[in-house]
């Protein structure tokens, strides 16, 4: 036996755990910890409030920080699909799951900005590119994307890519070619992180969204909700991302889209109303942040994502696909969002 551990529990000092990890108080804790900390509390108790004055709340803030009559409307397009070497539970591109989805290689540049201005026409203001890459690595293939990221800027969208792990070196080519968001979700709390991703630690995404900074992007970073998470790992989540300094300007909000053959394929779907709590949540702890009610909103009522733009969602994804899941019909969204009187940046001033 390790001799530094304490062989019996009375040994230990006080606030050792069995594993002789030392719990610490929060004196002990980093400033930054301290903070984390706090913030989780306080999403906590925001989460646990009747569900109407969380929404009355948010609302207020949200319409303190922005134009509650519009909504941003974004276009995924997946530019290399399947194949990807990592992990994630959820994921329908994972070379490790059995998910029958047929892999394509990137994407022609000229393919791409055919559908980037497709998507312009149709309404959207920004385009956002993924990969289903573990990280960004200098080639010809990373030459091509930044050639996508040229072409699209040049359209007059505002341009997003979600490539995996990003350096800071390549995070500076791609700011320099006009990249404007960084999509790296966090996509849980540290805590259940490790249930559902194995390849890649929760401190690498943390590095990658520093990285995405440094090099003078802005930071898109949110989640997936419906993975088995409690309401705790939820505040925790979005106490890790309200921590950032400064936080996302863009925090997607993703419920899971189980797809079979993944290891969440029979994940139990969230109730409507804990998602309606989570965006109120994001908008109440980040009120300058587009927040986007991302993937999930096609098992989703219209009546429940009206609440959520009430409580401060501001930006969706458009189109009737996002990466490799089904999206709502443009003409159903375009229904929605003319009922509830939002109109789309991308159609210009009032
Ligand atoms: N490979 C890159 C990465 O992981 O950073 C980019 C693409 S990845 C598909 C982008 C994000 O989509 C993931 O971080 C995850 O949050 C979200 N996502 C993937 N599959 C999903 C699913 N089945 N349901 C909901 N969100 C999903
Ligand atoms: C994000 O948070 N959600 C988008 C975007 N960032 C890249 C992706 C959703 C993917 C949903 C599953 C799929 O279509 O493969
Ligand atoms: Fe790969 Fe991204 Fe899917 Fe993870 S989420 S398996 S990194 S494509």
């Amino acid at each position: 036996m390790d001799s530094a551990l304490p062989s019996t529990v009375d040994d230990a000092p006080l606030g050792a755990t069995l594993d002789g990890a030392v719990e610490q108080s929060p004196s002990d804790q980093a400033p930054s910890d301290q903070a984390r900390a706090a913030l989780e509390a306080r999403t906590l108790e925001l989460l646990g409030r009747p569900l109407l004055d969380l929404v009355y709340e948010a609302a207020g803030v949200h319409r303190e920080h922005h134009d509650p009559s519009r909504i941003q409307c974004a276009q995924l397009l997946s530019i290399k699909t399947g194949a990807c070497p990592e992990d994630c539970g959820y994921c329908s591109q994972s070379a490790r799951h059995s998910t029958g989805l047929a892999r394509e290689a990137l994407m022609e540049t000229e393919a791409v900005l055919t559908a980037a201005q497709r998507a312009k026409d149709a309404g959207a203001d920004r385009f956002c590119m993924g990969a289903a890459w573990r990280e960004v690595r200098c080639g010809k293939d990373f030459d091509r994307v930044l050639e996508m990221v040229r072409g699209v800027k040049g359209l007059g969208l505002e341009v997003c890519a979600t490539l995996g792990m990003v350096d800071e070196a390549n995070g500076a080519r791609l700011a320099e070619a006009g990249l404007d968001y960084y999509n790296h979700n966090l996509d849980t709390s540290r805590e259940h992180y490790e249930k559902v991703i194995g390849t890649r630690t929760y401190d690498d995404r943390l590095e990658t969204l520093q990285n995405v900074r440094a090099a003078g992007m802005k930071v898109c970073s949110g989640g997936i909700l419906g993975m088995g998470e409690s309401r705790r790992d939820r505040a925790a989540f979005l106490a890790e991302l309200a921590v950032l300094d400064p936080p996302p300007e863009s925090v997607p909000i993703n419920a899971l889209v189980p797809v079979e053959g993944t290891p969440l394929q029979d994940a139990e779907a969230l109730a409507w109303d804990e998602i309606v709590r989570v965006c109120a949540a994001a908008r109440i702890l980040m009120p300058a942040a587009a927040v986007r009610l991302s993937a999930g909103r096609q098992e989703m009522t219209e009546e429940a994502q009206a609440l959520c733009f009430l409580a401060g969602v501001n930006s969706i994804f458009v189109g009737d696909a996002l990466l490799t899941t089904p999206n709502p019909e443009p003409t159903s969204d375009a229904a929605l969002l003319a009922r509830v009187g939002l109109r789309p940046l991308a159609d210009g001033p009032r």
